[in-house]
């Protein structure tokens, strides 16, 4: 007999990264009861799992960092331009401690099933932990998901891979204690970002090290460095007007952006500019010109400025022509920021196999057999990317009022409102995932925006006293449109990536961010909340339980 009297608890939140841990500090100040389940054995997300070497963020830390708390702001201070993964813990465990936000955490525990109950406006949550007997069943009105865009970690199926005898390893899922490479054999597979900022630094310790390439991809140098005491001191007196401008750029990232077109210049002043952002280092390369990513034309023209660069640092001409992209868009897959990655293939320990024909046959035992060749190795690197912006929500099942889960409901591509919200999912909201701009926004910047107008959503159904909230289908619709629109007006959507999903085998091809910008993305939010939640049937109170 239920003869309890509403939910054990105001909100389940799943994942304690930086949106799990932001949206629980918010709930708890706006006096909502919080738990918070996150897999891993503690805080962090990507940073905690993310640990190859050389991992580090590609957007500088000062904006790549949470804005919600000057006194946060001011007291913490960024070694570096970009921070390494150590730095990123440690900042993230801070966060977590200085908001005193453990205690709503339940570590080494995965929410396997939500199922939502259309009488009571209520999730039942149902966990599993490590701690044998361990998980357990609760109910909760709001379901918030945290979980990650790339944390779903993608390892091809290859034949014979149990024969194999050595050590393996995924980027993704790095062990927490050393690993020491010195004197062994290593493959690495996949030359993506993991891949590219991991290389330089597994060359400098193995005896020999096989890339195996499928697809080249664009990198260009990050140009990182240790920050001077004037520079921290400019940055801590600047983050308020840092913070304003990031929300008025498209991407939330602030870097020198020229919005003139390449066609407008003579080709000196074009190799000029060029110059400029290529020293600049990292992403801003991208803002040399405003059409680089919208023109055809204008996208080959940076191209071959950008092959002359990996042609003049490459010493073997061969090795060069390899690792330039035949054809492919320049920034149309996530651009790469490197250090010493073209570099690294002038080492005589360093071989790069091109496994683009018939590709990775299959694994024996110590080696593997690609493109008809057997590479005998002691260790391989899956830098082999993710099942990205699904990935991580559709492996629970979640099953609204109708029987339906999430994972049904996305099989033929995911729909979203807002990027937010579900159709056919009351009470549920998704952060960062299919439909937000958040892959194309600084990530915390985006994850601070979508918390707020989350929390904010909150605060407004407890005030009204309704029980139960869900995007409707027209204006699910609606919202898919934009998206398809602003997606067709970019020369990204044309590429094979992790942005259309297809990089999974199987998986429905489409575009799934929004890349209309943060700008327009920040407008549709207010409007939607200024406007009572009007692209939501909101409804409520829930029939009380009768026992
Ligand atoms: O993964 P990826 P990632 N045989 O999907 C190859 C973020 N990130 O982990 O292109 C051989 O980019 C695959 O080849 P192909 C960032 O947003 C950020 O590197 O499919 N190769 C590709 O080369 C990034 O975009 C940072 O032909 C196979 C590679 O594996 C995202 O995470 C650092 C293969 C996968 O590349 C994902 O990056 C790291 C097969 N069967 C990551 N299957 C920062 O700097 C796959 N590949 C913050």
């Amino acid at each position: 007999m239920d003869d309890r009297e509403g939910p054990d608890v105001d909100v389940v939140v799943v994942g304690a990264g930086f949106s799990g841990l932001y949206l629980c500090h918010l709930l708890v100040q706006a006096g909502f009861s919080v738990r918070v389940f996150e897999a891993a054995g503690d805080v962090g997300g990507t940073w905690y799992w993310n640990r190859y070497p050389g991992a580090r963020c590609d957007i500088e830390s000062v904006q790549y960092s949470y804005q919600f708390s000057d006194e946060l702001q001011r007291d913490w201070t960024w070694s570096e331009r970009y921070a390494s993964q150590p730095e990123l813990l440690r900042y993230i465990e801070h966060v977590a401690d200085r908001f005193d936000l453990r205690r709503h955490i339940t570590f080494g525990t995965r929410v396997e099933t939500a199922a939502f109950d259309d009488r009571t406006h209520e999730w039942t949550i149902d966990t599993r932990s490590r701690e044998p007997g361990g998980g357990e069943t609760l109910r909760a009105r709001f379901l918030l998901l945290g979980v990650g865009v790339l944390s779903t970690t993608n390892t091809p199926a290859f034949d014979g891979l149990e024969d194999f005898g050595g050590r393996t390893f995924h980027t993704g899922r790095w062990p927490h204690e050393p690993v020491d490479f010195s004197g062994q054999r290593v493959g690495v597979i996949g030359t993506g970002s993991s891949a590219i900022q991991s290389i330089p630094l597994i060359a400098e310790q193995a005896a020999h090290l096989h890339v195996f390439q499928r697809t080249p991809n664009y990198v260009v140098p990050a140009r990182n460095h240790v920050y001077t005491e004037d520079e921290i001191a400019r940055i801590k007196s600047g983050y308020h007007e840092l913070r304003a401008e990031q929300r008025r750029r498209f991407t939330g990232f602030v870097f020198p952006f020229n919005p003139g077109s390449i066609h407008d210049v003579e080709p000196a002043e074009r190799f000029a500019q060029l110059e400029r952002h290529w020293e600049i280092g990292g992403l801003p390369f991208l803002g040399a010109f405003g059409d680089t990513l919208f023109d055809w034309d204008a996208n080959r023209m940076v191209t071959e400025y950008w092959q002359d660069k990996i042609r003049a640092v490459v010493d073997d001409p061969e090795i060069a022509e390899l690792l330039i992209p035949d054809g492919d868009i320049f920034g149309g897959k996530r651009l790469c920021a490197g250090t010493d990655y073209y570099e690294t293939y002038n080492r005589d320990d360093v071989t790069l196999v091109d496994v683009s024909g018939t590709g990775i046959e299959r694994f024996v035992e110590g080696g593997l057999i690609a493109e008809g060749r057997t590479y005998e190795l002691d260790a391989v690197v899956f830098a082999t990317g993710f099942d990205a912006l699904t990935g991580s929500v559709v492996a629970m099942d979640i099953v609204g009022p109708d029987g339906t889960t999430v994972a049904e409901a996305w099989a033929g591509g995911p729909s979203t409102y807002l990027g937010l919200s579900v159709a056919g999912f009351p009470n549920l909201f998704n952060m960062q995932g299919p439909g937000s701009p958040g892959v194309f926004v600084t990530m915390v910047t985006g994850i601070e925006h979508q918390s707020e107008w989350i929390v904010a959503c909150l605060e407004w159904m407890r005030e009204h006293g309704h029980t139960r909230i869900e995007a409707t289908e027209d204006s699910q619709r609606w919202w898919g449109d934009i998206v398809d629109e602003a997606a067709a007006r970019s020369l990204r959507s044309r590429c094979d990536s992790w942005y259309t999903g297809a990089n999974i085998a199987g998986k429905h091809r489409k575009f799934m961010p929004y890349i209309g910008g943060f700008p327009a993305y920040l407008e549709h939010t207010a409007r939607e909340a200024a406007e009572g939640y009007s692209g939501h049937s909101v409804v409520g109170p829930a029939v009380a339980p009768t026992g």
